[in-house]
């Protein structure tokens, strides 16, 4: 997979992507990333890269220009085959459909990712018109830009690449696979400040393991997630 990252503070990008499962995915030859920087086609002499909003209103807003450009140039880059040309491009903003783990596996099976983040007021319409991406938030607050939430939809995405995770990072299927959210976890030491850890998990007994995690699983899905267990109670109706 080839991820694009159209952004004007390339800077942000660099600890995150060199570190842990987003760096190691690099060096295994599961993605490669490449930074664009919006400010490198601006064309007159201040160098913007936003202007006033037309009617207006508080804020600045994206221009059309470096936005159309930086994607045209992005995409232009990098080996044909096996990344197709053009990416499937996703545009950070709060007005976006919401992200979650099924999104994150359909990105997943992409050749080639573009990500377009924004700061100021958001986009002129005509780019959401004229380069048709998806339209990504990451939840219903507010960002000073679409860094972070690009940084979250590559970490969620990245992971899920066969042979991102290893064995010790766990397998892909923990909470959102299938919608329950995870059992509680125990280490070393057996008691800490007079706490212990369940007897069941010390037993050796896998059966009886699997099936106290399940009911874990389910308790705290009911009580935190209503949202999630009506929907798993939905599929194991049917
Ligand atoms: Cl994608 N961008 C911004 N600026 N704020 C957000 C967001 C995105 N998702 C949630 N809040």
């Amino acid at each position: 997979m080839r991820i694009d990252i159209l952004t004007l503070f390339p800077e942000m990008f660099g600890p995150f992507l060199s570190t842990s499962i987003p760096k190691r995915a690099a060096e295994k030859g599961l993605v490669e990333y490449q930074l664009t920087n919006f400010r490198d086609f601006a064309t007159d002499a201040h160098l913007s890269v936003d202007d006033k909003p037309f009617g207006g209103g508080p804020g600045m807003i994206m221009m059309c220009q470096t936005v159309f450009d930086a994607v045209a140039a992005a995409e232009m880059q990098g080996p044909q085959d096996p990344h197709p040309r053009m990416a499937t491009r996703i545009l950070l903003s709060p007005q976006g459909q919401k992200f979650d783990q099924a999104m994150a596996q359909q990105f997943a099976t992409q050749e080639r990712l573009l990500l377009i983040a924004g700061r100021y007021e958001g986009f002129d319409q005509r780019i959401v018109e004229g380069l048709q991406p998806s339209e990504v938030s990451i939840g219903d607050y507010v960002l000073s830009g679409g860094e972070l939430a690009a940084m979250v939809v590559i970490d969620a995405v990245v992971r899920l690449l066969p042979g991102a995770l290893g064995a010790e990072d766990g397998a892909a299927d923990e909470t959102f696979a299938d919608g329950l959210l995870e059992h509680p976890q125990y280490t070393r030491p057996r008691e800490y400040r007079g706490m212990s850890v369940p007897d069941v998990l010390l037993s050796g007994n896998h059966a009886a393991i699997a099936a106290w995690r399940l009911e874990q699983r389910k308790k705290r899905t009911a009580e935190r997630r209503p949202d999630l267990w009506s929907a798993y109670q939905d599929r194991q109706k049917k």
